[in-house]
């Protein structure tokens, strides 16, 4: 179901970006399993290019149980443009979550300003989709917008209409941001960049609400290494 969404990120990242595969530790790259009635299958692909260090995205096919598309660009270090992160989660056909945001890496007046008020035109333009949900796994405070799109959806209509024009929109905004980004060339600049991005990475995993659903169909060991190795490699497992 989220298919289409993900055939217009990769022809979008294809067409704007200067493309090279990144590897995938073996095992993690795709995997399917047949312990529950439908099977499971989680794929990945990643890539990186000059303005854009680490470009993942994770897709989760059981069938009618269950379809995830999960995605994060990670800019490279001499950028402190935010984090593009996409979760587009459906357990059945009502139970439709979908998150997306430009997650800052800073919080002062300058950031905000810089990065996150332009979001706001086209939040303003996808009221039904900003809902203002309680976080129960995350700090809403921490690495995310107040211009972030999270809504439960009950509709496979709206999906494929609000939630997919919403979605090119970010999207165009964010390449906008990559595409005039001035890259930074302080070291002090660079090192603060790296942490934040390590911190994210960190702060991500040890709260990750996937961690069961992965656990349940590919086991916690499996589960483990893909949030550490994988999906937040710059994170340290905890002990
Ligand atoms: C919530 N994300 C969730 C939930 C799951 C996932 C299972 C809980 C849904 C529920 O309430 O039942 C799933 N997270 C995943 C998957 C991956 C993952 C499948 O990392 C990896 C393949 N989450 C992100 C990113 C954002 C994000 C990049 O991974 C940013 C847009 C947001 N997910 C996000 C938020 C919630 C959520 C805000 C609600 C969490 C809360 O209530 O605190």
């Amino acid at each position: 179901m989220y298919q289409p969404f993900l055939d217009y990120l990769e022809k979008e990242l294809f067409k704007r970006f200067d493309l090279s595969s990144q590897p995938i530790p073996p095992g993690l790259e795709r995997q399917v399993s047949d312990r529950a009635k439908h099977r499971a299958i989680i794929q990945s692909w990643c890539y990186q290019c000059p303005e854009l260090r680490k470009i993942r995205y994770t897709y989760m096919d059981v069938g009618p149980v269950s379809q995830v598309f999960n995605s994060v660009m990670y800019p490279s270090h001499c950028y402190d443009l935010p984090l593009l992160g996409i979760d587009f989660l459906a357990f059945g056909k009502k139970k439709i979550l979908v998150v997306l945001d430009f997650q800052p890496l800073f919080s002062d007046e300058a950031y905000q300003e810089k990065y996150i008020e332009p979001m706001r035109v086209i939040r303003d333009r996808y009221q039904d989709l900003a809902q203002n949900l309680e976080m129960k796994f995350y700090d809403a405070n921490q690495y995310f917008s107040k211009y972030l799109l999270f809504a439960k959806i009950d509709s496979l209509e709206t999906v494929k209409t609000e939630v997919f024009e919403a979605y090119k929109d970010y999207l165009a905004l964010y390449w906008q941001m990559v595409e005039q980004a001035e890259p930074l060339t302080e070291p002090e600049d660079i090192e603060r960049i790296v942490k934040a991005q390590k911190d994210y990475d960190q702060y991500s995993a040890d709260r990750d609400p996937a961690h069961g659903l992965f656990s349940s169909y590919f086991g916690s060991e499996w589960a483990e290494r893909f949030l550490y190795e994988f999906l937040f490699e710059d994170a340290m497992p905890l002990a």
